[in-house]
């Protein structure tokens, strides 16, 4: 009969592998621990450390630039919309504002500044909305507004040049807000100067006289109260986006 060799396994060569594993265990919780503390240690852009900041760049012109602008948001009919949507957020509507003297003021460009009242806004051809708005505090709610087409304000105050700049930006009276958005998404077709909420003036605390709505991105974007818009090939100062978050914030 054969003989199997037995192999023997002595305690010394247990007693080995058992320190090994701990080392190499220690050793990958300390690359764990270096690595998160060399992240804390980078120089911020804009809150973010630069590292993941690159990431969010890297994303925004991957998806945001391929994607983001170039699709529908889905529309729902009014019916689904919620008759006293929630008010989120009030940086930059400080009290002492009279929507009854204000004017939009259109930058655009330097030495042509026009202003315009809000019924010369609400003579051009309105549209109507019904989407999904999302916020990226993690809520989202269907609601209904009314205004004119970005595209159609630009047509009727010659933007043509202005259109082939990078970026709109957005201002509240008090300067408070401000977003800068890039000017593919302001020119889609579902991006609104909006003056109407369920077929109603705008009230105050949603952005009356004259609020953002721009479907493709998120809430934060969507500016109430626009004081000044511009136009510029950098990026306009953004509210949001020197707090840490996606300077595009697109859906
Ligand atoms: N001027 C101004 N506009 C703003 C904000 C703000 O704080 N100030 N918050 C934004 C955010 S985070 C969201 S979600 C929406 C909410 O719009 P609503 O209050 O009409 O629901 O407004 C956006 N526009
Ligand atoms: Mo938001």
């Amino acid at each position: 009969m054969k003989e199997y060799k037995q192999h023997e396994v002595s305690v010394k060569k247990i007693r080995n592998k058992t320190i090994l594993s701990f080392i190499v265990f220690a050793f990958l919780i300390a690359l764990g621990i270096a690595g998160w503390m060399w992240l804390r240690a980078q120089p911020r852009d804009n809150q973010a450390q630069e590292p993941l900041r690159k990431v969010l760049n890297f994303n925004e012109l991957f998806f945001g630039r391929i994607f983001s602008n170039s699709h529908f948001e889905k529309s729902f009919p009014p019916s689904s919309a919620l008759k006293k949507p929630r008010v989120n957020g009030n940086e930059g509507m400080s009290d002492g504002f009279d929507p009854s003297t204000w004017k939009l003021k259109l930058a655009r460009k330097a030495g042509d500044t026009i202003y315009i009242s809000l019924e010369e806004i609400k003579a051009l051809p309105k549209t109507e909305i019904v989407f999904d708005f999302k916020c990226i505090e993690g809520w989202s709610q269907v609601t209904h507004w009314g205004g004119v087409l970005f595209s159609d304000f630009a047509k009727k105050y010659g933007l043509d040049s202005q259109e082939e700049m990078k970026y709109a930006g957005l201002v509240t009276p008090d300067k408070g807000y401000y977003v800068g958005i890039d000017m593919p998404s302001m020119l889609h077709p579902q991006t609104i100067l909006c003056y109407e909420m369920n077929d109603k003036p705008l009230s105050l605390e949603h952005g009356a006289p004259l609020r953002l709505i721009i479907p493709v991105k998120y809430g934060i974007k969507h500016l109430k109260r626009i004081g000044i818009i511009f136009f510029s090939n950098v990026r306009p100062a953004d509210y949001w986006y020197e707090r840490g978050y996606d300077y595009y914030s697109g859906l």
